[in-house]
């Protein structure tokens, strides 16, 4: 199956986006497969080694990634460290209330659903695969560096990337959500692949349009699509985007 990884920093709406586009879509309910990374003990200590070293910094860099995936749209390209997964059955609404909210890093392990797109007289059926939100630099708490390490390595699997950008925040400095350093590695991996647009979020916000214009000065040559996650405004064009793309 077609997968199509939603990324970026957190509190960008991932979570929300992904549960509101299933509805958008007609689902009434949604199964996520929930795919926790395991920590890998290192030998004879029990000490995760990616906690000690911090080794989950934040690269896309498609040159120096070891990933046989990194140059293409690989499929048969492997979900990273090994993970312990698990299904549950969620009313949108219930979901949106369980697996959203404000804080930071909510998500912490890919979260998918398999969604079903009209396309002519049939469906596609494509994977729609949530991610722990990447930061810059190297996150302090090891629970979260692992999950940007598994976003990460997902990232190369996937055949599409929804890459997702607070409009509202966009320039706002030093805001957890405003543009950074891993944006910009975002699409410089993604420009490399195809397969790629940028939905820029929160367009209800204040500030929201200045912040669609900022986006589309920083990523030029990119599609961006604005969109609210909370509303629903601007999914016709992204189904239309995931359509192209199956
Ligand atoms: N006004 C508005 N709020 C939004 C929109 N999208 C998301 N939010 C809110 O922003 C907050 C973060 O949304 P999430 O979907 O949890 O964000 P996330 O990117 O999954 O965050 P992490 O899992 O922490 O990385 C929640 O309070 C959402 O209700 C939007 O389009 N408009
Ligand atoms: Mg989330």
């Amino acid at each position: 199956m077609r997968r199509c990884i939603v990324l970026g920093k957190p509190n960008a709406g991932k979570t929300l986006f992904v549960l509101h586009f299933a509805e958008f879509l007609h689902a009434k309910e949604v199964t996520i497969k929930f795919q926790e990374p395991v920590a890998a003990p290192r030998k004879g200590t029990g000490v995760d080694p990616e906690a000690r070293t911090g080794s989950a910094a934040c690269s896309l860099d498609p040159v120096s990634g070891s990933d046989p995936g990194a140059h293409g749209r690989n499929p048969g390209a492997g979900f990273g460290p090994s993970t312990s997964e698990h299904f549950k059955t969620y009313k949108i609404q219930d979901a949106v209330r369980d697996l959203t909210g404000p804080r930071p890093h909510t998500t912490r392990c890919l979260q998918s659903v398999v969604l079903e797109l009209p396309a002519g007289k049939g469906k596609k059926t494509v994977e729609l695969i949530d991610t722990s939100g990447l930061t810059d630099g190297i996150h302090q708490d090891a629970e979260i560096r692992r999950a940007m390490s598994q976003t990460l390595s997902s990232v190369r699997a996937a055949h599409i990337i929804l890459h997702i950008i607070d409009a509202s925040k966009a320039g706002k400095k030093g805001a957890v959500e405003a543009m950074g350093d891993v944006d910009y590695q975002v699409a410089a991996f993604a420009q490399m692949r195809g397969g790629y647009c940028i939905l820029a979020n929160k367009i209800d916000l204040p500030g929201a349009r200045d912040g669609v214009k900022k986006i589309r000065d920083e990523f030029p040559g990119h599609i961006v699509i604005p969109i609210s996650a909370l509303y629903k405004e601007g999914f016709k064009e992204v189904k239309a985007f995931v359509l192209r793309e199956l």
